[in-house]
């Protein structure tokens, strides 16, 4: 068991936690996992995040400091948004074209979706949108009281999953400024940015900025500094080896939560819960297989022909059943990155700078997600999205997956921006709430890959990439 490479150990964990949920729901146990094993599965995230933000701030500056010439910190920093771009443009596509084949809103029976478009048709007309191609029930009574029913029932489901709050957010969010985003990379408080670990873009803004002026200070200044940081870059990394020790106990903690909490002491509630939302699931789930397991792949394949399709897995092996197991980008970062550097032999100096960018802006697996579920949910109301509105929801989904934080259930939330886009009700993500946990645990792999592809594909253009098939995962994280 001691040789086992570590990523079959947390594979074992994550069998065995969802194992003992699925024993102790039917034993009436539920209660005891959710107040006596789950709270280890949040330390253990608490305990990466903790890790996930100093590291981001020193890797960036060290890696940015080490490049040495803003020309080439200029020259990665485009390549890196640009791939990042069209990797995520192009999961979206793949995400509409599945959804669009495979209809999953279509194949609720049509009483539901009639109901559907009815309680659209009201919601709309509360908007003060006009009522759309003809459909004109608002003047027969039956249909009147019809509707309201509808229209109640869906308030007091928003209630129950607390939509409610997050719909204020994403209201007030829409009320800004179109360069709002801009403005909110600039932090005014560094020390308040450090302190609220979702504004990663705002630390990562000082940490290019920082390691810029490291550059044009003089050699005996910069010495020091430079020395400071690559010194404290060390220890977190080491304290990512620490924690890494404990990640099959702490995996198993967390799958039992989350099994526990969706299934609570009546197993057969999974089944329920999925039985509405399976078409739309196999939809999400395919997709982002595909992006995983073909299209990552032909992109390596394309572009760095020295790592073989099973050398990549094994390499990044422990990210990905990390970020499967955390759903949170932000929380495997540090393990993304020990993996990109020892198992795939990607310099520092482009790991420190490309993945904590990846990790913030790049998700091209909420993405894809985001565009199944926004026309997922338009079939489901009997509305067909027009081509022009379907551009619309690759701008605005490109847009809502790099506002997305790296951190569970964000894509969800983010999702509210989109449906609003193309004049769809934002409450609708309580539809699809059910579900989103277990495809953010997909999902969030595929943001870890596609930032680790991107970043060998940026180390290999800058010939820092140095790989070698002869690393066990398991040493990656050896403590000596
Ligand atoms: N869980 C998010 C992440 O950490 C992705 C999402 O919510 O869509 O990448």
């Amino acid at each position: 068991m001691k040789n086992l490479a570590l990523h079959w150990k947390i594979l074992i964990g994550m069998v065995l936690g969802i194992i003992w949920a699925l024993l102790s729901s039917s034993m009436g146990w539920s209660s005891f996992t959710i107040n006596w094993i789950d709270p280890f599965g949040t330390i253990f995230i608490n305990l990466l995040k903790l890790i996930a933000v100093p590291l981001v701030l020193f890797s960036i500056i060290g890696g940015v400091a080490n490049i040495g010439d803003p020309k080439s910190l200029g020259r990665m920093g485009g390549k890196t948004l640009l791939i990042y771009l069209t990797t995520t443009v192009f999961a979206i596509s793949l995400g509409l074209i599945l959804v669009n084949t495979v209809k999953p809103g279509k194949l609720i029976d049509e009483q539901s979706r009639i109901d559907n478009r009815i309680n659209y048709e009201i919601w709309a007309a509360s908007q003060g949108h006009t009522i759309k191609d003809g459909i004109n029930y608002l003047h027969d009574p039956a249909f009147f009281k019809r509707a309201q029913e509808i229209t109640e029932l869906t308030k007091s489901d928003l209630k129950e999953v607390s939509v409610a709050d997050k719909l204020e957010k994403a209201e007030k969010q829409k009320n800004t400024s179109p360069l709002q985003p801009l403005i909110d990379i600039v932090p005014d408080n560094f020390f308040y940015s450090l302190s609220n670990n979702g504004l990663m873009l705002q630390i990562i803004f000082f940490a290019i900025f920082f390691g810029v002026c490291v550059l044009f200070i003089p050699e005996e200044q910069s010495k020091p500094v430079l020395n400071l940081v690559n010194g404290v870059n060390e220890v977190f990394l080491k304290m990512v080896d620490l924690v890494m020790q404990a990640a099959p106990f702490f995996v198993f903690a967390l799958l039992a939560g989350v099994v526990s909490k969706m299934a609570g002491d009546d197993i057969g509630k999974v089944v329920e819960i999925f039985k509405g939302l399976s078409w739309y699931s196999l939809t999400v789930l395919v997709g982002l297989l595909l992006m995983i397991f073909v299209v990552y792949p032909l992109i390596m394949k394309t572009f760095v022909k020295k790592i073989p399709y099973t050398g990549f897995f094994k390499a990044m092996s422990p990210a990905q059943t990390l970020a499967f197991s955390t759903s949170s980008s932000a929380a495997t970062l540090p393990v993304t990155m020990e993996c990109v550097e020892e198992n795939l032999g990607v310099n520092k100096k482009v790991s420190s700078f490309v993945l904590p960018i990846g990790a913030t802006v790049n998700m091209d697996g909420t993405s894809l997600y985001q565009a199944v579920a926004v026309i997922f949910l338009a079939q489901m109301h009997m509305i067909d999205l027009t081509i022009g509105q379907q551009l619309t929801v690759v701008l605005t989904t490109t847009l809502a997956s790099i506002g997305s934080a790296a951190v569970p259930s964000a894509g969800l939330v983010m999702l509210i921006i989109v449906l609003n886009s193309v004049g769809l009700n934002p409450a609708w993500i309580a539809i699809i709430f059910p579900v989103d946990r277990i495809l953010d645990m997909f999902r969030t792999v595929v943001n870890v890959t596609g930032d680790a592809t991107v970043c060998t594909i940026i180390a290999d253009g800058e010939n820092m990439l140095d790989y070698h098939d002869t690393k066990n995962p398991t040493e990656t994280f050896d403590l000596d």
